[in-house]
């Protein structure tokens, strides 16, 4: 379904040159993975995050969680980035500085072709010792967890609830935020702290701030154009109209 697009909106994105983009699980929806807080499809309607996504549910069951995620990084890898992907690739190459942040773990902007991607949750893809914090690529497939040379469990490189974020990622990130002329917040309930910082960051620091979401969120009220509807549909015919008038 096709949204109306402010001609305001465009012409502010056809005349700046940094933009920031900053996506949540929303804009892999199309693609077949699970967002987290959707009410009925979400995973945290079905599963506890305090006992998944988290060091302490890790250190009660460390079986559960790893297999947990052993079984999301197969669904993953049979999944296609969507048209939502594909345009923010695109957009990439129109600006002079375009900083794509996500808080997906799940690679599909990479593969849609974005060069640049800052993760701030990690990467499902990669594995790294629970104690030295050092990426390991080597394991035993058929432990479940597997253990570093070190002896601790092996996890996944994600970032749960209470720990710190890469500390390079975030940096970059605030950077863009606090840089940008235009910001866009796509498929993100913009609850999850300091991700949900970097649209209001950008809006002090006198930036367009732009939401794309079906629904409302905590950030809709503050931004300056709140398009509601798919990542899928709103992103390819942004790019269009840009394309249109640039
Ligand atoms: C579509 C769509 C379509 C659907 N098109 N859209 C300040 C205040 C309060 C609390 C805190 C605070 N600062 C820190 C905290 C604590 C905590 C936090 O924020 N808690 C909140 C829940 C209150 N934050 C942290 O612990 C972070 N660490 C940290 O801050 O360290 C310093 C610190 C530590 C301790 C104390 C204080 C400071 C770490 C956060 C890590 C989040 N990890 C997860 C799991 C990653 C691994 C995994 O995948 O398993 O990250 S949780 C989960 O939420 C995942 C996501 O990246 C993240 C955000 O979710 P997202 O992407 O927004 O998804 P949803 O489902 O919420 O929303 C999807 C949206 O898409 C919806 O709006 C839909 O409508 C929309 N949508 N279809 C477009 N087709």
């Amino acid at each position: 379904m096709s949204v109306a697009i402010p001609q305001e909106l465009v012409e502010r994105l056809a005349a700046a040159h940094r933009v920031a983009v900053l996506t949540g699980a929303g804009i892999s929806a199309e693609s077949g993975i699970p967002t987290f807080r959707d009410a009925l499809t979400g995973l945290w309607a079905r599963y506890d995050p305090q006992e998944l996504a988290t060091p302490e549910g890790f250190a009660r069951n460390p079986k559960l969680v790893w297999e947990w995620y052993a079984a999301r990084r197969a669904s993953i890898a049979g999944v296609q980035p969507n048209p939502g992907h594909a345009a923010l690739a695109a957009l990439e190459k129109r600006f002079e500085q375009f900083t794509l942040v996500t808080q997906n773990i799940d690679s599909l902007h990479q593969r849609a072709g974005s060069r640049e991607v800052v993760e701030l949750h990690g990467n499902i893809a990669r594995v790294k010792c629970s104690i030295e914090q050092i990426i390991v690529s080597d394991f035993p497939a058929d432990e479940s967890p597997p253990r570093c040379p070190c002896g601790a469990f092996l996890r996944p490189d994600v970032v749960w609830f209470g720990e710190m974020l890469p500390a390079e990622a975030l940096a970059k990130a605030e950077a863009a935020a606090e840089q940008c002329e235009v910001f866009l917040s796509i498929g993100t309930s913009a609850q999850v702290y300091p991700a949900a910082e970097l649209p209001l960051r950008a809006l002090s620091a006198g930036a367009t701030v732009v939401e794309i979401n079906p629904e409302r969120t905590a950030l809709s009220r503050h931004v300056h154009f709140a398009l509601q509807g798919s990542a899928g549909a709103i992103l390819p015919q942004l790019l269009q109209e840009l394309r249109r008038v640039a």
